[in-house]
This record gives structure tokens, sequence and C-alpha cells, in this order.
């Protein structure tokens, strides 16, 4: 098939699952096209059966701010002209599933639009009033909807009033990839041998609750020794640095920034800390789970369909800090218990989130939404 796939293209789940699954559906013989501002950052330099297409941002003196949303629709209406895509899948639902809509209806009514939510497009940014009709509207609109977890196809009912068919399809992992990879070297310069490693990745946005995190850190600190490693970055580093010097751990706490190296710094950690207010999914539970290592964090959204509550990790209600410290106090008091625990994270990513099970799952909806499409606008879809 030619598939389009519209995607943001920096740091941040959505990004990383549309660029990953692109790249899945070209090694599988399809042709994709991704359309995009910026080359997506996992998307590997040459990869066969891809195609970028770099979306203009066009500004004018009389804008605030450019309206990329027409521009976008303008570049994918150019490429189902020159290419004659079957299918267009929009990766969260702000703007890019009105700019499929928009370039959906001026090329005629195809191809069929498929819309992934993701978490925020609904939960957080989407639920404002300012988006919320629109985003009901071009949900509405699509040919298909899916969510990454039966959470998120609740919330999307809740939060936006959309009643209409919503397929789950979980995010996925190449187990084969992100696996463990012993290499006692790497670890040396972040910890010594008897401290171990918590970690924590994300793009630092109030909604990962970033004080609770060191906040109970501190708390673990008061027993044992220990070293978190935080990477990424975003807004609510600087407050993070400065509660860390506050506590006086600078010499516990390693703010690495962003990293491109994940599967060796996953390789090194020994406890994954996601402690967020909402988590549709939680794609970094997952990688850290697919590297064996059990999970802590808040019960909530789609992480506790992802994370198993005492078998591949602890989850406990949002704001209990005390309950988060006393679970990572006792899985570094518990060398065995982490080991157990992270060898049932992998199991489940192998079973249930192996990229093997969840691309079909996706080519199997493009071809009955193609199918169904095609057979309900034949003869009067001037694209046709
Ligand atoms: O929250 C983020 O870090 C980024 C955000 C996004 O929209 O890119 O992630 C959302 O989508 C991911 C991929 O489906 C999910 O794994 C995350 O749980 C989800 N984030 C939230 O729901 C807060």
């Amino acid at each position: 098939m030619k598939i389009g796939i519209i995607l943001y293209p920096t740091y941040g789940g959505s990004g990383v699952v549309a660029t990953e699954l692109g790249v899945a559906l070209a090694m599988r013989g399809h042709e994709v096209h991704f359309f995009s501002t910026a080359r997506p950052f996992r998307l590997p330099a040459f990869q066969e059966n891809t195609y970028f297409h770099e979306v203009p941002v066009v500004g004018y003196d009389l804008f605030d701010n450019a309206p990329y949303t027409l521009t976008l629709s303008s570049t994918l209406f150019d490429a189902f002209k020159m290419y004659k895509l079957d299918v267009l899948h929009s990766h969260y639902a702000i703007p890019h599933a009105t700019a499929a809509y928009l370039a959906r209806e001026m090329n005629g009514g195809l191809p069929p639009v498929i819309t992934t939510c993701h978490g925020t497009d609904i939960t957080l940014v989407g639920a404002h009033p300012a988006y919320a009709p629109v985003v009901k509207f071009t949900l509405e609109q699509s040919n298909a909807v899916t969510a990454v977890s039966h959470d998120l196809a609740a919330e999307t009912r809740a939060n936006i009033g959309y009643l209409g068919k919503t397929d789950v399809i979980y995010n996925f992992i190449d187990t084969e990839l992100y696996k463990r990879d012993a290499c006692v070297q790497r670890r040396d310069w972040l910890a010594t041998s008897d401290e171990p490693i918590i970690l924590h990745i994300s793009n630092f946005r109030p909604v990962k609750r970033i004080p609770d995190l060191i906040t109970a850190f501190a708390k673990v600190r008061e027993n044992v020794k220990a070293i978190l490693v935080l990477a990424g970055d975003g807004p609510a580093r600087s407050n993070a640095e400065f509660q860390v010097r506050e506590l006086g751990l600078q010499g516990e706490v390693r703010f690495l920034g962003k990293q491109t190296g994940l599967i060796d710094l996953l390789s090194v950690g020994d406890i994954y800390l996601l402690p967020s207010n909402k988590e549709s999914f939680g794609l970094s539970a997952l990688e850290a789970m697919s590297c064996e290592m059990p999970v802590v964090g808040y019960d909530v959204g789609g992480l506790p369909e992802v994370v198993i509550n005492n078998e591949s990790g602890f989850l406990h209600p949002v704001g209990d800090v005390d309950a988060l410290a006393s679970s990572i106090l006792r899985l570094v008091n518990d060398t065995e218990l982490r080991k157990v625990m992270g060898q049932a994270g992998r199991k489940r990513a192998e079973e249930v989130f192996h990229i093997n099970t969840i691309i079909p799952q996706y080519e199997k909806l493009y071809t009955e939404t193609l199918h169904e499409t095609q057979a309900r606008c034949a003869g009067r879809c001037c694209a046709l």
C-alpha cells in the first residue's frame, strides 16, 4: 500500500510511535510518506521505501502565528496528486486530523483518513473548550479512529463526546532492539557498582510530575545509596534542577538532557520511574520493561494496561509520594525482586506489545478502511 503518515517530528511519544510504525511498514514492503515540519528524529538516515515531505511553516506580518494546518493540508493535497496514496494516517488529533480531513475533502473524498489519538490531544489540549468542538468534528469525519489504550478510548467518549467506533491498537516495541545489553563500563560514569540507578526519561512537561519524582528519590536517599538519572528536557527541567540543589542532592542526581542512545541508557538502569498525572499509554515504561526494568509510577490512564501492578512494577494513587518512595526502596533493597519483576515486564512486552503482533493490526485496519471507503464512494468520489 501507499501510506501517508502525519506526525510531530520532535521528542514525544506520538512522533516516536508514528515514525517506528512507518519504518516497520516500509520494511514490510509498503511505500510510506511522512509529513512533518522537520525530519522525525527517529527516522533513519536512509530507509528504503520511505519519503519525507517537509511541511513549510509560512508566516506573514499580519499573522501572530503561521497557520500550519493550512500548509499541511496543501502539502498533503499535492502528495495525493503526485503519489496516489491509499490511506492517510494522522498521529495526534490536533491539528493533524483536521488538516487530513481538509486535504481529503479537497481531493474529492480520498484517501481515507485514519486518526490515532495519543493522549494529550484528547485528555489535556483536546479537552480545552477552544479545541474540543473541532476535535470531535474531525474524529467524526475520520474514516477510522484508533486509541492507544482502552482508557484513552473511554476518555475520547467522555472528554470529547466522540461516540463513534474507536479501535484500540496498543503501542508496540521491537524487543529484539530494546533488550538489555550488559556493559559495565557505560554504567561506571553514572554510578558505582553498589548504587542502583533509578531512571526517568521524558520531555519534562508538568504532566510528568517531576517534583514528585525528586521528592520520592530524596526519601529513598535518606535510607540507602542510589543514583537518580534523568534524561530528556523540557519546561519542568529548570525547576527540577533548583529542587535538587535545595535538597542538596546534586551529587546523586544526574540530568543528562536529550539523549539518542536510549537502549544503552535503558540497559544500565535498575528501576524505572514514571509518576505522571496522566499517561494514556506510557511508551517509555514499555521500553523500560523490554529492557527488564521494573516500573514504579501512578495508577492512572492507560499505564495499568501496560504495567501490571505487583508483577512488572508498582502503581500507586496519583500524588502518593510516600508509596512511590517505599516501592523504590523495596526494589533498591531486593535485587532478586528487581530481577523477577524485570523479567515479568520483558515477558509482557514480548507477549502483548511485540511489533510483529501490533503492525498487522494497523495493516488490517488500513485495508478494511480503504475497501469500505472505495465501496461507499464508488463513482461519486472525484479522486477515484
Ligand atoms: O506525553 C508525552 O511525553 C508525549 C505524548 C505525545 O503526545 O507525543 O505522549 C502521548 O502519546 C504516547 C504515544 O502514544 C503515549 O505513550 C503517552 O502516554 C502519551 N502521553 C500522555 O498521555 C501524557
